[in-house]
């Protein structure tokens, strides 16, 4: 079979591990404590959104208007609530068919990066054992705009010396789906997205990847 693409870009939260859930509940928590209503429909439109952009989606429920310094404040209590979170989790949170998903795509012979907003990808991948597992990572710490721009795909195909048309995007997110084909990259969804028709393939588990590459 004449290959499609030489790289796969895994979005991390939503797809490799399901921190989704945890983000979830930190901003819940955080949201309850100052009193503004959140809920999952809100929090959908958090996936692949920055911290502080999320930050800013949950307060346009608020009639009060905050600083910058206290929006500040209020992200790190958020990120310490999550990081509390994350501190729990650990190679057992690495779903195996997703563990299956990535070595059966190197034994093809694919190129394997990250390209996530979030900031804490090194201390999740060190959480489910995925240190040093990945060809190349790009992370919230090394972009200056998040999804839906495409600068951490961009970012992710470079690393790896990859022509952008010969890079599949792995997504959860509407936000990481519309980034990858801004980018000039075929999408892979799962989750949230793939209930949507987002992506160029809308999968029930990342395991089809082995059936369509
Ligand atoms: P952090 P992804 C994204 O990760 C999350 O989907 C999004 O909800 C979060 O706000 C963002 O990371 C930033 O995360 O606060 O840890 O820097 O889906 O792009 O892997
Ligand atoms: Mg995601």
């Amino acid at each position: 079979m004449v290959k499609q693409f030489d790289a796969i870009i895994f979005d991390l939260d939503g797809v490799i591990c399901y921190t989704d859930e945890y983000h979830y509940r930190a901003w819940k928590t955080l949201a309850d404590s100052i009193g503004v209503p959140f809920d999952r429909t809100i929090n959908n439109r958090l996936r692949g959104v920055s911290r502080m952009a999320s930050l800013d989606i949950i307060l346009e429920q608020s009639p009060c208007a905050f600083s910058q310094a206290e929006k500040d404040a209020l992200a790190a209590q958020k990120n310490e609530i999550y990081k509390q979170l994350l501190s729990e989790m650990t190679p057992e949170d690495l779903l195996a068919e997703v563990k299956e998903t990535l070595d059966g795509l190197r034994k093809k012979g694919y190129l394997l990066a990250i390209g996530s907003s979030s900031k804490n990808t090194p201390f999740i991948l060190q959480q489910i054992g995925l240190t040093g597992f990945f060809d190349a990572i790009c992370d919230g710490n090394n972009i200056t705009r998040s999804k839906p721009d495409p600068e951490v795909f961009l970012k992710a195909a470079q690393m790896l010396n990859a022509a952008p048309a010969r890079c599949l995007v792995v997504e959860d997110a509407v936000s990481g789906v519309q980034a990858a084909h801004d980018g000039g990259m075929k999408a892979a969804c799962v989750g949230d997205a793939s209930k949507e028709h987002a992506g160029d393939w809308n999968l029930t588990s990342v395991e089809e990847l082995l059936q369509i590459l």
